[in-house]
């Protein structure tokens, strides 16, 4: 049976904001504090979502969180009214109150690690939620994650939806943002790619002096087994911890993958002769096409100013592929000269499409982070909520509801705003309709 392969978009929250809160993530620390504009970041969001819908992908939509999130404060010792607690913790702690109004769900690669059912030993998707835990803005999103994801996936005979790994930093699990699958095509048996950032518990292992490494082996390892994945369809491999050090927070800021091929920097991989080894090993029916981009070409300071490789390495109809890259890369001399030779290299990324995600990229997201790869066969597809697959009426509805609601200008001073939350929970309220999602925010219940 025929699978696609359906990219679930983040759309970014009314409260998209620059809060500086990720440590080890260049361009999040750089903006600490710059004036965002929440509807502008949605808008450009929609605009690739739409277009890829336009060209033939079957495109999906994960809806942002409840922001400010009061639940939180309320559970870390601020009372009274949901008005007053904003006023007190913007009085007495803004930057608690910046990390609980971070948008940052919207990179929806780190919601949660996927694997398809052609891979699986019950022969259902199974879908693990990030647990997050290495940024506390980011570790209040699982909760909700599951709750959406369940709402999606709700058919158990043809899903599995697994809660977080449990919330320590020798499980830290950042979702699909280090998880890639080769395969001949969707709907085979594939090789999943686990790519960590350091092993937790094995003493002698290698690890980034600076920056954190935010995934570890065994979260990896925990995901494997709890999908049903074996030796066959699971192959683990440890990013550079050097790459780390220089920014690189996430194995997809330095390498993509689709069907049977891998683009990456010469740096990505502690090992990188064993990392093409152990695919090809695995890999059915076909060869693993490798494409390295040499340091001498592009350097990993280019990679992580210009977000290369998080990028979307898509198929197109005859049978080569196309990488939607950020605007950055344009910016960028040596990435640009790259990529105007790359098709001339005679690999199957024959075409590159450009596009302008700026207030997301400023926080350190492009369009690799800002979607989730769910392989469906035709009937996995039909048992999903179709609420969440972008359709030409449901783009219109959605760039009216940004219109509506979203500020276009949003600056730290801002986020204590009433308004902000009662507006955004209206908001909310009114996109859980447009998505037939049901009640998946704790304001709902
Ligand atoms: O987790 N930025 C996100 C960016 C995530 C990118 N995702 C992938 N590479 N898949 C992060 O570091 C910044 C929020 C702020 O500073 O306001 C932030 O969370």
């Amino acid at each position: 049976m025929k699978a696609y392969e359906v990219n679930f978009d983040g759309l970014v929250g009314p409260t998209h904001n620059y809060g500086g809160l990720s440590y080890g993530n260049v361009a999040s620390y750089n903006n600490y504090q710059a004036v965002s504009n929440p509807k502008e970041a949605a808008l450009q969001g929609l605009k690739k979502m739409k277009a890829l819908h336009d060209m033939g992908y079957k495109q999906g939509i994960l809806p942002p969180h409840e922001r400010p999130a009061v639940a939180f404060l309320k559970a870390w010792g601020f009372d009274g009214t949901d008005h007053q607690v904003l006023e007190k913790v913007a009085k007495t702690s803004p930057e608690l109150l910046a990390q609980v109004s971070s948008a940052s769900c919207m990179w929806t690669a780190n919601a949660a690690t996927i694997s398809p059912s052609a891979d699986t030993q019950d022969g259902r998707v199974h879908l693990t939620v990030a647990n997050l835990n290495n940024k506390l803005h980011r570790s209040i999103e699982h909760e909700t994650t599951l709750a959406i994801l369940e709402s999606i996936f709700s058919d158990d005979g043809c899903f599995a939806v697994h809660p977080a790994l449990h919330s320590v930093s020798q499980l830290g699990d950042e979702g699909a943002a280090n998880h890639t699958r080769f395969c001949t095509d969707y709907n085979e048996r594939g090789v999943e790619f686990f790519v960590y950032g350091a092993s937790a518990l094995n003493r002698d292992a290698k690890a980034p002096k600076n920056f954190p490494a935010r995934q570890t082996l065994e979260a990896s390892q925990a995901i494997a087994r709890i999908h049903g994945l074996n030796d066959q369809t699971a192959f683990f491999a440890q990013q550079n911890p050097d790459v780390i050090d220089q920014g690189v927070f996430h194995n997809d800021v330095i390498s993509v993958g689709n069907k049977n091929v891998l683009f990456y920097h010469e740096d990505a991989f502690l090992e990188t002769s064993s990392v093409l080894d152990g695919l090809n090993q695995r890999l059915q029916n076909t060869e693993l096409v490798s494409i390295c981009v040499p340091r001498a070409q592009v350097q990993v300071q280019d990679a992580v100013k210009s977000y290369l490789f998080n990028s979307q390495l898509l198929s197109t109809d005859d049978g080569k592929m196309v990488l939607i890259v950020p605007k950055e890369c344009q910016e960028n001399a040596n990435v640009w000269h790259y990529l105007e030779g790359l098709p001339a290299l005679g690999t199957p990324i024959q075409d590159v499409k450009v596009f302008d995600l700026k207030q997301s990229m400023q926080n350190g997201g492009g369009p690799a982070c800002l979607r989730l790869r769910v392989v469906l066969s035709e009937q996995e597809l039909q048992a999903m909520n179709q609420g969440a697959l972008l359709t030409d009426k449901r783009y219109d509805q959605l760039v009216h509801w940004v219109e509506k609601h979203y500020r276009d200008r949003l600056a730290p001073s801002d986020l204590g705003d009433p308004a902000l939350l009662d507006d955004g929970r209206a908001a909310l309220d009114e996109l859980t309709k447009i998505l037939q999602l049901g009640s998946i925010y704790p304001f709902q219940h």
